[in-house]
């Protein structure tokens, strides 16, 4: 069994996805194991995009994430992580395929709805920093 962490950015939640996005999981078959309304911390943004600290667009991506509330989600399944990642697409969401959660319902690279780890060490650090 493999765990992902994952989120539902602010403009998600204010534009009513919250509910689509859950709905597209669950059929899937993949399990809701831990579930939260939450709003981060800098601190919290800081060490979750910690990789992209140095990056121009970091700024803009942090007061992104702190605009609102996320959904946080901890959801498991057999090979989770890479299942989730295909249903999310790319992270461009001008590039990502008809079907998957960004090209379904962004359209830009910075606001592109949602958040999916990207590894089994990626899970559990993430994890670790929201529950
Ligand atoms: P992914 O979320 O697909 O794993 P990452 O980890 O490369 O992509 O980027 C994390 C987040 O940083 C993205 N979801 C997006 O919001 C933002 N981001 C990444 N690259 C750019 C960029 N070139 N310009 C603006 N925002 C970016």
């Amino acid at each position: 069994m493999e765990q992902s962490l994952v989120f539902i950015k602010p403009d998600g939640g204010e534009r009513g996805l919250i509910g689509d996005v859950l709905a597209r999981f669950e059929k899937r078959g993949i399990k809701v194991k831990q579930l939260e309304l939450k709003q981060l911390t800098e601190d919290q943004v800081t060490a979750h995009y910690q990789e992209h600290i140095d990056k121009p667009f970091f700024p803009n991506l942090k007061s992104y994430i702190l605009s609102g509330p996320i959904c946080l989600m901890v959801l498991e399944a057999p090979s989770v992580i890479s299942i989730i990642r295909k249903m999310v697409g790319a992270t461009n969401s001008a590039e990502a395929d008809p079907g998957t959660i960004r090209g379904d319902y962004a359209l830009t690279t910075q606001n592109n709805i949602i958040h999916a780890s990207d590894s089994p060490e990626s899970a559990a650090r993430e994890i670790s920093n929201f529950f």
